[in-house]
């Protein structure tokens, strides 16, 4: 009997070895990229347009505005006509294989934007975003569109109340290799210069950086249920 316990606790433990050992090779080879802001210059901070396409520049056009940010030091803002831009994120690119995006792991999408002006009613300034997914050969496989929007009233003058537009892509199968985002807006008080939307800390994440579910727990469990088990036995 005592023979077929230690063979029985010798099994466990290579299993649960082999198990902790195959999961340590899974975490080690993880790619980090999964969890990362995918986007370029997503707030602003380098201060210019850099890494973003204008598609529109009305009135005024695009600047980046150096105070009343979302987070860090530099918002986008928009003027007294339609003003949108966009980037395509190119996947692989970016270091996923064409293996880990077919896996179709959630993509979390986030923008945040903000009226401003002199008066209340002057910071009901207009927003949009709109994402795609789209395959190999840029057909749209899943996409977003938060319509045009008002921004919520913000305390004047030139005061900031931030609104996050965010949407997560589930079940959008295999195909993934390019995102297309876009966002842009437009003044509501129709004045010269920049009193328009400021717009800040865009992100495009695939997954999360926590590593999926993994044998790598499951034999940590195990191993540690196993010397729970043996403690008990040799103190009976
Ligand atoms: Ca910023
Ligand atoms: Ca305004």
């Amino acid at each position: 009997m005592k023979n077929l316990y230690s063979v029985k606790v010798r099994l466990f433990f290579s299993v649960a070895l082999l198990v902790f050992l195959s999961g340590s090779v899974a975490a080690q080879s993880y790619n980090p990229n999964f969890g990362r802001n995918l986007l370029a210059n997503p707030g602003a901070e380098t201060g210019d347009l850099t890494g973003w396409t204008i598609l529109q520049n009305g009135g005024d056009g695009w600047r980046v505005r150096d105070s009343g940010a979302h987070t860090g030091q530099s918002a986008f803002q928009v003027s007294y006509d339609w003003c949108r831009k966009y980037q395509v994120i190119d996947l692989v690119a970016e270091g996923f294989t064409e293996q880990e995006l077919d896996e179709g792991q959630n993509v979390y999408i986030s923008d945040w934007f903000s009226g401003i002006g002199v008066n209340p009613s002057q910071t009901l300034d207009y927003g949009q975003l709109k994402v795609e997914l789209r395959d190999a050969s840029h057909n749209v496989i899943a996409s977003y569109d938060s319509g045009v929007f008002t921004t919520p009233e913000a305390p004047t003058p030139y005061g900031t109340n931030y609104v996050e537009y965010s949407h997560v892509f589930e079940d959008y199968g295999a195909g993934l290799r390019y995102i297309y985002f876009e966002h842009g807006g437009i003044d509501t008080e129709y004045w010269a210069g920049h009193y328009g939307t400021l717009i800040d800390s865009a992100s495009v994440v695939i997954g999360t950086k926590m590593i999926p579910f993994s044998s790598w727990a499951i034999g940590l469990g195990v191993l540690l249920i196993g010397i729970f088990v043996v403690v008990i036995r040799r103190s009976l």
